[in-house]
């Protein structure tokens, strides 16, 4: 039996702006994870100090509140199994310069700052991250009739 995780995502401004919101959700989906909220959202200097809560007070923290403050994100909960991990793999590493093909850092990104998608970075970061930006109420699991060819029943959560 696998346990079923959430996880939280952005579409940060760049991926709203440069209109690739649909290509990322469909690596998500393809990949047969269940988006269970979705919020479209201006952050404000507030709310991005919550989130980023972690960098507040380094060097870099200024430039990436301006970021990601400056137009409106996507934000989700994805559901699956180890999706954590899932996730930040699928996502790559921070710099899409450094990140590889395939990734969607990798595929779709030249920049550190402006690299299209945060995902949580472990089940504690999960969970304060999804309150950061949803109510309880606000999520919709659900079970995907497709999960009778994607997982095998042992596997199921
Ligand atoms: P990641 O976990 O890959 O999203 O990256 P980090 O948590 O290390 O950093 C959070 C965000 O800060 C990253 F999306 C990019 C940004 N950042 C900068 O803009 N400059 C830096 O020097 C380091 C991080």
């Amino acid at each position: 039996m696998t346990d079923m995780e959430r996880t939280l995502v952005l579409l940060k401004p760049d991926c709203v702006q440069r209109r690739l919101m649909g290509r990322v959700i469909a690596r998500f989906e393809d990949k047969g994870l269940n988006i269970i909220a979705m919020k479209m959202l201006h952050l404000t200097p507030e709310h991005a100090q919550r989130h980023y809560a972690e960098h507040v007070g380094k060097a870099f923290y200024p430039a990436l509140e301006d970021f990601v403050t400056a137009s409106p994100l996507l934000a989700l909960v994805v559901e699956g199994p180890e999706v954590i991990r899932t996730v930040r793999e699928m996502v790559g590493p921070t710099h899409g310069l450094k990140a590889p093909p395939g990734t969607i850092r990798g595929d779709f990104g030249i920049s550190r700052q402006m690299n299209l998608v945060h995902a949580s970075d472990s089940p504690a970061s999960a969970a304060r991250e999804i309150e950061v930006f949803f109510t309880a109420q606000e999520l919709c699991p659900f079970q995907s009739s497709l999960q009778l060819w994607q997982l095998a029943v042992d596997e199921r959560g």
